[in-house]
């Protein structure tokens, strides 16, 4: 016999599943926060297993579509998804109670397994999704109750047997907890970074020993539309797969080094800034995925400790000073792991294990407390943000998170180079255009930049001053432009003669080549 008083209509229903999803991620964000372990945040671990588990060619279609915003894309397509399940459940759920508690279990069941197997993840990361299960179950049973309750309102209606219910009572306690849980879950995610936001504002980062040289005249021609040559940190490009910055706590922070041929050595925050090597140098920064013409390029004044004295420090040596490790292994507080050449960064360039950035400590988004950036080496085989672990290896031991995904174990830069100003697509005034933009080649320097005007011949530009080898150099050409729609195409060539090559190449595996060509209309 159906029991009536104990059913609810299927939009009731669709409401009290949403609801009860939305104070269920509440709770467990705030769980997480209570427990001091942000990265057990169930909307987080199941993201992150989402952004590993996909597969490579969508996530290139994901940061090619949505560029740095492909992060929050992630989080509004998984919240669609959640949102029409939950309510689809709901509905059902009013009809066949055992549904709703399914729905439940099949939904803690991923949140667990996503919350265990994230690199970092221990036993208490269950303790969230547990919490968020348990209080999905009680509000959905108490908002079905509440629209199943009352007195029938509509008799004599044909539809299926639809007991009326007090719709003002489910209304205002449906609308109470949703409210609640938005509260709820805003003030966990606020106060998941306010210990590591005290730890950084607290910082002063001392004097380096070994001060960059002031930038030389005229490194930065100063023209509208060009980039800065130093690149402001809030407008320094990021990429990284933390869905979450991670918001380390440099007070309880560590930085352990080990491994073949390795002593091992344990550095805290304090350790680092006390050093009598603190060293500031000029490092262009660029990254692998950055397509010809992109902006995935910044360029930052950075202070740090040299990372060949930390490796000398723990007896390690060069492969071509017979060292046995070839392969510099470091990972994150987030998980991810970067896998750089021993070689490279003990041949005597400026590698640096960075805590500073423009003079600030580094901000969260780019990897404080400290990180790495080793001129001429793409970031993803060198640049690793929220370093934890330093890790002596071989190639041949370890691949590094994004070579089974099909990128190049070694990834040094390709000389690159791009127009800034115009812009692609513009419309410009007839007579004397500055045409102008940077060029890079990491660690080797630029020799010379050349522009084409619609297929003719290359005429060198102007180069700025370079302030060294291992940053970019802006330069500018004088054209004179004719009325009409027109091509620019500019080319770099670097200091061991290396001229950029024409053939378009894709980001992966290596990186692109190409030269950056754009069209504008003059008038
Ligand atoms: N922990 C961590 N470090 C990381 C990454 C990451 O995903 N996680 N991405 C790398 C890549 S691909 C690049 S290009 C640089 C970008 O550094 P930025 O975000 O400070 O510009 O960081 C590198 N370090
Ligand atoms: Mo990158």
């Amino acid at each position: 016999m159906l029991d009536t008083t104990r059913t609810t209509g299927p939009v009731p229903g669709a409401i009290a599943g949403l609801v009860a999803t939305a104070a269920a991620l509440a709770a467990a964000e705030a769980v997480s926060v209570l427990l001091s372990r942000p990265g057990a945040s169930l909307v987080l671990a199941v993201g992150d297993t989402v952004v590993d588990l996909t597969p490579l060619p969508l996530k290139q279609f994901a940061v090619d579509t949505f560029g740095t915003a492909d992060k929050f894309a992630l989080f509004v397509g998984m919240g669609a998804v959640l949102a029409v399940m939950a309510a689809v459940l709901g509905a059902i759920a009013g009809r066949r109670r055992w549904i709703g508690h399914t729905g439940i279990a099949v939904f803690a069941t991923v949140g667990l397994a996503a919350a265990l197997t994230r690199p970092d993840s221990g036993a208490l990361d269950v303790v969230p999704t547990l919490v968020g299960a348990a209080v999905c179950a009680a509000v959905l049973l108490w908002l079905m109750r509440t629209a199943a309750s009352g007195p029938t309102e509509q008799a004599g209606d044909d539809s299926p047997p639809q007991p009326g219910f007090d719709r003002r009572r489910f209304a205002l306690v449906a609308g109470a907890v949703a409210a609640a849980s938005a509260g709820v879950g805003t003030t966990a995610r606020s106060f998941a970074g306010s210990a590591a936001e005290l730890s950084r504002s607290d910082i002063t980062l001392p004097r380096p020993a070994f001060p960059a040289a002031p930038l030389p005249d005229g490194v930065d021609l100063e023209i509208d539309g060009l980039a800065p040559f130093l690149t402001p940190n809030e407008d320094f490009y990021r990429i990284d797969t933390a869905l979450s910055v991670p918001r380390v706590d440099a007070a309880a922070w560590s930085l352990r080094i080990h491994g073949l041929g390795a002593r091992e050595r344990v550095y805290t925050f304090a350790d680092l800034l006390a050093r009598s090597d603190l060293t500031e140098r000029d490092i262009t920064l660029a990254c692998v995925s950055n397509p010809v013409g992109g902006d995935y390029v910044g360029n930052a004044r950075w202070i740090g400790v040299p990372l060949a004295a930390l490796l000398e420090e723990a007896g390690v040596r060069s492969p071509r000073d017979g060292g046995r490790a070839d392969q510099l292994v470091s990972r994150s507080e987030d998980g991810m792991t970067i896998g750089t050449p021993v070689a490279d960064v003990m041949d005597g360039r400026d590698a640096l294990l960075a805590v500073g950035m423009n003079g600030r400590p580094l901000p969260h988004e780019h990897g404080f407390p400290a990180r790495m950036v080793v001129p001429g080496l793409y970031g993803y085989v060198s640049a690793c943000k929220w370093i934890v672990d330093i890790e002596l290896t071989t190639f041949d031991a370890f691949d590094a998170y994004w070579v089974p995904r099909g990128w190049s174990a070694h990834g040094p830069v390709k000389t690159q180079s791009r127009i800034d100003t115009p812009r692609g697509n513009s419309t410009v005034g007839a007579g004397r255009v500055a045409v102008a933009g940077v060029a890079w080649a990491q660690h080797t320097g630029i020799d010379q930049v050349e522009i084409r005007v619609d297929g003719g011949d290359w005429q060198p530009v102007t180069l700025a001053a370079e302030d060294t080898a291992d940053t970019w150099r802006q330069w500018v050409f004088d054209w004179v432009a004719e009325p009409g729609d027109h091509e620019l195409t500019v080319r770099a060539t670097d200091r061991r003669s290396r001229t950029q090559t024409a053939d378009p190449a894709p980001p992966a595996p290596d990186g692109a080549t190409g030269h950056h060509t754009i069209e504008v209309t003059v008038v």
